[in-house]
């Protein structure tokens, strides 16, 4: 019966719209990418345990919408406010969230098959946070392809995101694995 179709549908554009709600964007987002969802909440890990910076004691949630395409969506809480108005560069990284090792994260995740590999805001999940004064920031990429399996990781940076992709020194990271 054609009336109980309904149900699905309603769910998926007010999920859409409780999204773009959430991130004060407007109508022109489009509706969010049916499929499978992940989702990562953790507390941040710090690259340089012995030196203070504003997001110690950080958390921070990343969510992976779709299966061909992409949506994500980042949001981290409990910034030092005193960094409030700083954009810092976040991205998805390749390699593992470590404490105390950045390096350990490698490079960020590119999907292109270039050599070199082009570097962009769609070959790459790229997921600048600029912090408010409450100390939260949060942030949406959509990306018309869906990332591997693996041990991975968002690394948040000092800078935003250069065109070029560098964003500065690495400060912390969410554990992004599946
Ligand atoms: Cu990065």
């Amino acid at each position: 019966m054609e009336h109980t179709q309904s149900s699905p549908l309603w769910r998926r554009t007010a999920t859409a719209a409780a999204c773009a709600a959430v991130l004060g964007v407007g109508a022109a987002v489009a509706p969010a990418v049916a499929g499978a969802a992940l989702s990562f909440k953790s507390g941040l890990r710090d690259f340089t345990p012995t030196a203070a910076g504003p997001f110690d004691g950080a958390s921070a949630k990343l969510t992976l919408v779709g299966t061909d395409a992409t949506q994500a969506v980042f949001v981290v809480h409990g910034v030092d406010p005193a960094v409030a108005g700083r954009t810092f560069g976040a991205h998805l990284h390749a390699g593992p969230c470590v404490a105390g090792n950045g390096a350990a994260a490698l490079g960020h995740y590119n999907h292109s098959t270039t050599a070199p590999p082009t570097v962009n805001d769609q070959t790459e999940i790229w997921l600048d946070v600029t912090i408010n004064d409450g100390g939260n920031g949060q942030s949406m990429a959509r990306v018309d392809w869906a990332p591997a399996a693996g041990p991975r990781s968002v690394v948040i940076h000092a800078n935003p995101t250069a065109a070029d992709g560098t964003a500065g020194a690495r400060l912390a990271c969410l554990p992004v694995e599946w």
